[in-house]
């Protein structure tokens, strides 16, 4: 892989307070960029060279920015075990909390302490409108962390006052500033009691109403799952389909492809608003490729039906030997199974550090039915947690 088409957001002295960075959709800032670059390029030998086109091309990719927000203690928790798992190239991590305590001990590329004049760093009391007013009070913080973004992941649990309160408004914040908002979100515990759902109800409800895309995680169903798991092992098989999310999501636009899903074509199969699913799935073998494919489209946490989608994206990452008929299998087990009409664009890359019998894929299916996301009045405790 050509290393220098990876992001690396990781620069030392990136100050979040100093930083403006153009924003790629903003055609003003743009153009001041190419008259910047041609400028420079012009003083050089030969513009056209290709080591010139080259390091335009990586100014290009560096605007391509990505930002995966924790909000409050599910949240910074998710995000600490992408960290503490390697990071995400090409994404900035961020944890926000009302929680002083917490958020000392969360691992992230940036923090926030969310109402510092309102709770003085003690958490929002099970609150969420505590968790709104927090982030309201640093809502120019807040602006100034996620401006120059193109997309911003707001990863939360519901029910209790900080994600609840505070991560709808986030979004709405990175919605505002023009950022593509992907939200990924838990739903309580039945034993967490009706007081906890009925505020994660609410919350959610709003939390989409400012997502391009959302991703639901019912707690209850890790139980049906893996009913003798512990508590934390449990939490962390939600934190699972967060990290695939941001993880395959983020690679699907910054690795270099062999056949190119860029980030026009994310964009727009994501911008549809609404519940999509985003699976990952390896095989290994000589059917790795259903395999893969299985797998991403199986995921036992999201209750989805995918019939009705309209818009489908699927990366492949397979060693060169990767056949034609291996591509097919994969696109048509999801083009059998999404609308007719649907919009689907697949990619692939070609990764040499992938063995030569395994292969995987990352799938984004946008506009799925979801049970959680019907109008809220309508749902019933029963039909939120029926298998
Ligand atoms: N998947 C997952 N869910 C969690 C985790 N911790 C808590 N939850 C769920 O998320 C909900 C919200 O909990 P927290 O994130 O701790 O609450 P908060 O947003 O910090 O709110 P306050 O503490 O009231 O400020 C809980 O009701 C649990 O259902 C976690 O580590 N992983
Ligand atoms: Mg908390």
């Amino acid at each position: 892989m050509d290393e220098h088409y990876i992001i690396n957001i990781d620069e030392e002295d990136d100050n979040v307070s100093s930083r403006k960075e153009p924003n790629t959709f903003d055609s003003d800032d743009m153009d001041k960029e190419l008259e910047k670059l041609l400028v420079n390029q012009s003083g050089s030998s030969d513009r056209f060279s290709s080591s010139s086109v080259d390091s335009y091309i990586q100014q290009v990719l560096k605007t391509n920015r990505i930002l995966a927000i924790g909000v409050g203690g599910a949240g910074s928790n998710a995000i600490n075990n992408i960290v503490t798992r390697g990071g995400i190239i090409g994404a900035t991590t961020v944890a926000v909390n009302t929680d002083a305590r917490h958020l000392l001990s969360t691992q992230a590329d940036r923090k926030l302490l969310l109402g510092r004049e309102l709770t003085n760093g003690t958490g929002a009391g099970n609150d969420p409108n505590i968790g709104r007013a927090a982030a309201e009070e640093n809502e120019e913080d807040m602006r100034e962390l996620v401006r120059g973004n193109d997309l911003v992941f707001v990863a939360c649990g519901l029910g209790k006052g900080t994600g609840t309160g505070a991560a709808p408004y986030i979004a709405k914040i990175a919605q505002d500033e023009g950022c593509l908002v992907v939200s990924v979100c838990t739903l309580p515990f039945a034993s967490e009691g009706q007081s906890k759902m009925d505020a994660a109800l609410l919350g959610l409800d709003e939390l989409n109403e400012h997502s391009n895309t959302i991703i639901v995680v019912p707690n209850e169903k890790l139980l049906m799952y893996a009913p003798d798991f512990t508590l934390w092992d449990a939490f962390k098989l939600a934190d699972d389909v967060l990290i695939n999310a941001v993880v395959g999501l983020t690679e699907l636009i910054v690795l270099p492809a062999r056949v190119n899903v860029d980030f026009a074509d994310t964009k727009k199969i994501l911008r549809r608003s609404g519940p999509a699913v985003i699976g990952v799935g390896h095989g290994k073998g000589e059917n790795r490729a259903i395999q893969a494919i299985t797998n991403a489209l199986s995921n036992p946490l999201l209750d989805i039906d995918i019939n009705s989608s309209t818009g489908a994206l699927v990366n492949i990452k397979a060693n060169k030997n990767i056949s034609m008929t291996e591509v097919d299998t994969i696109t048509t087990m999801i083009t059998d199974q999404i609308n007719p009409k649907a919009e689907f664009v697949w990619g692939c890359n070609i990764d040499e550090v992938i063995p030569d019998d395994e292969l995987a894929v990352t799938v984004v299916i946008a506009e799925v039915k979801s049970s959680y996301l019907t109008k809220i009045e309508d749902i019933s405790i029963e039909a939120l947690w029926r298998d």
